[in-house]
């Protein structure tokens, strides 16, 4: 049977199930990658499964995330997460090493094997043929301990290139034009794999950039072949013997069929507040501009750095315009300051940031009142940038030098003759900040500062939930707006009963107050509910405060699987009209819930404050089914689950 790329590198990893769409099937995971944002929680996972050593081919610990270090919690969860890494076999990333999707990509993704990671922009090392999916904390925790990553088989969109990229036009194009064609939610349960001629004429560095920010789409991961520019990119990165081809077989098919034809591609933004808000950019040109960020691990390669370096050089950044540079990684850093690009792009006005997540998530550079922000990130939920009203735009690197120069958003195709970088021979290799294990495990002890606490234990589901609703959200409602991030929130990750402060805070601020003295309850929410971010604290924190379930229209991957992890029951309407008769404040109940889940039957809530009953269901597979009843995963694996 011929199979397309997707089909292979699931097949050649798969342990239970059939590869039919939507059926559950579980992957062999032979790559984990944890960042100390999600890493903390994750590692204290692992450790309260009592293993002592992960049980993958590799797994790495970043930190790059939570580096702004306002107080010692910050520091306190690097220096927990080193020992951890010491202790059970990781190797760690050093903070200043750079943003773990660039650090991965460079020096340690291999073409056809499985990487999990909780971070939702793990698929960025799809980018090298490798099949890279975000989770859940604990789901990470599972793999590092050797268990297979349990997920619904996707359906697999064949993207297919034509043509070449015209001047002034990049990969971040590619993206934000599937975005306005897909939306946030077109790419919920499915891979997207490119293929066709366009994609030869794409580097490694741009299609990473285009896998990253398929999890905008809500894909569960996107995909490239592995091909002549993967062997060249390993081998300037000292890792030529990783390499092996791979691609679709020649009459493999796809369960569904995209063409974007990179001739016609003009240079596209996404406008405020959504990442498929997309036009293209001519349609906001003139649009005046506080600030401007590159960086992040969408766009932030040697390539990136280098293409804007060379439109500033001799040039000034515009007086109305804040112009921030984040190199991803040092490698990338190392290298532009070695070559003289970096005092070009100091001289030109631009504020370089250290190797990080940084603005991207809020961590410092939030923008003036009522100025747009125009960023090469993948994010722009309303209030992400730590301004509550901001008006983000998403574009290309190229989009955003042309921007800080010109002071309004600017066409960069205006720049005049195309900029051609080369992607180097040699990249410069230096891992002096990758930790390796230590060769003395039993001598390593873990360092807990005081707020890092055992992980928050999940109940077993009631088998009558009873409870009011305490909020009713619309549709797209991110992990963002669940549980915040930023320089406020996130030194708090390791800490869930402060952080649980902090739910719905941006939609909602009474929330808490509500959840606790209603003893918890229930949230309605629209369609896609959970998208973005892979933090398991958008569960975790909600189950502190008692939350029971959440109905909705639909939900994305990661949450969902997250909200199970932790027994929070994900149901969705039965007939979407109810969701109008549902008020915050309603008196809910479900009766024999243990019955009709062993059953697979739907599930009637009781309104018992308007006199009404409806129907809910649920994608739960028997084993997830198991999980919610056992009190989440942690229990379900401790009771001998698989
Ligand atoms: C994000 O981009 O939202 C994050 C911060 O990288 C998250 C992870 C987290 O919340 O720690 C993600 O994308 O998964
Ligand atoms: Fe970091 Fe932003 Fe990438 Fe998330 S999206 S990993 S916050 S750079």
């Amino acid at each position: 049977m011929a199979y397309n790329l997707a089909q292979k590198l699931i097949a050649s990893h798969l342990v239970a199930g059939k590869m039919t769409a939507g059926e559950e099937i579980a992957i062999r995971i032979d790559q984990t990658l944890t960042q100390d944002a999600t890493g903390t929680m994750a590692w204290l996972e692992f450790e309260a499964m009592g293993l002592p050593r992960v049980r993958t081919e590799l797994s790495v610990s970043y930190v790059d995330h939570n580096m702004l270090q306002t107080d010692f919690r910050n520091a306190d969860d690097h220096r927990y997460l080193q020992s951890a890494a010491a202790k059970y076999g990781a190797y760690f990333s050093r903070p200043g090493n750079g943003i773990c999707h660039q650090v991965h990509l460079e020096r340690f993704a291999v073409p056809g094997k499985t990487l999990l990671g909780s971070d939702s922009h793990t698929p960025t090392a799809g980018g090298l043929g490798m099949l890279a999916i975000g989770a859940g904390g604990l789901d990470v925790a599972v793999a590092m301990g050797g268990g297979a990553f349990y997920f619904a088989m996707p359906r697999i969109v064949g993207v297919k290139l034509i043509g070449r990229l015209q001047p002034w036009v990049s990969a971040k194009d590619i993206i934000i034009e599937l975005q306005r064609r897909l939306t946030v939610k077109g790419g919920v349960g499915k891979i997207i794999e490119y293929y066709g001629p366009g994609v030869a004429g794409l580097t490694v560095p741009q299609r990473a950039t285009i896998c990253n920010m398929g999890a905008e789409l809500g894909a569960t991961t996107s995909v490239f072949p592995s091909d002549e520019r993967t062997r060249a990119y390993l081998e300037a990165q000292g890792r030529g013997a990783a390499w092996l081809p791979l691609s679709a077989d020649p009459d493999a098919t796809y369960d569904e069929y995209v063409e974007i034809d990179l001739d016609a591609l003009e240079p596209m933004i996404s406008l405020p507040s959504s990442p498929d808000n997309a036009a293209p950019v001519r349609e906001v040109e003139g649009t005046p501009v506080g600030q401007v960020c590159v960086g992040s691990c969408t766009n932030s390669s040697y390539e990136d750095l280098m293409t804007v370096a060379a439109i500033l050089r001799g040039r000034t950044v515009h007086p109305s315009v804040s112009f921030t540079v984040t190199p991803g990684s040092k490698q990338v850093y190392n290298m532009i300051a070695a070559n003289g690009a970096l005092a070009d792009l100091i001289a030109a006005g631009a504020r370089i940031l250290e190797s990080a997540c940084g603005p991207c998530i809020g961590m410092g550079q939030a923008p003036a009142t009522g100025t747009a922000s125009v960023r090469s990130f993948n994010r722009n939920f309303k209030g992400r940038s730590g301004t509550p009203d901001d008006a983000v735009y998403l574009a290309s690197p190229t989009t955003c030098a042309a921007t800080a120069l010109h002071g309004v958003i600017t066409d960069p195709r205006r720049l005049g003759d195309p900029i051609v970088i080369e992607p180097p021979a040699r990249y410069l290799i230096n891992d002096n900040m990758i930790l390796p294990p230590a060769e003395n495990p039993e001598d390593v002890e873990i360092i807990r500062g005081p707020y890092i606490k055992p992980v928050p234990q999940a109940r077993p589901l009631p088998d009558t939930l009873h409870g009011r609703v305490l909020l009713r959200v619309g549709d797209n409602i991110t992990t963002d707006h669940i549980m915040p991030a930023g320089a406020q929130v996130l030194p708090l990750r390791s800490d869930i009963p402060a952080i649980a402060e902090y739910v719905f805070w941006r939609v909602d601020p009474d929330f808490v107050r509500r959840a606790k003295e209603w003893g918890g309850g229930f949230v309605v929410g629209g369609a896609n509910y959970g998208q973005g971010s892979s933090r398991e604290h958008a569960a975790l924190a909600p189950m502190y405060l008692g939350l029971q379930a959440v109905i909705a229209k639909s939900f994305a991957r990661i949450h969902h699987a997250n909200l199970v992890n932790v027994a929070i029951l994900p149901l969705t309407l039965v007939d979407e009209a109810d969701y109008a008769g549902l008020e915050q404040g309603d008196e809910l109940e479900m009766r024999e819930v243990h019955a009709a889940l062993r059953a697979g039957r739907p599930i009637t809530v009781h309104n018992l404050t308007k006199g009404t009953s409806f129907q809910v269901r649920y994608e739960l597979t028997p084993r997830q089914v198991e999980i919610l009843l056992a009190g989440g995963l942690l229990n379900y694996i401790r009771a001998g689950g698989q």
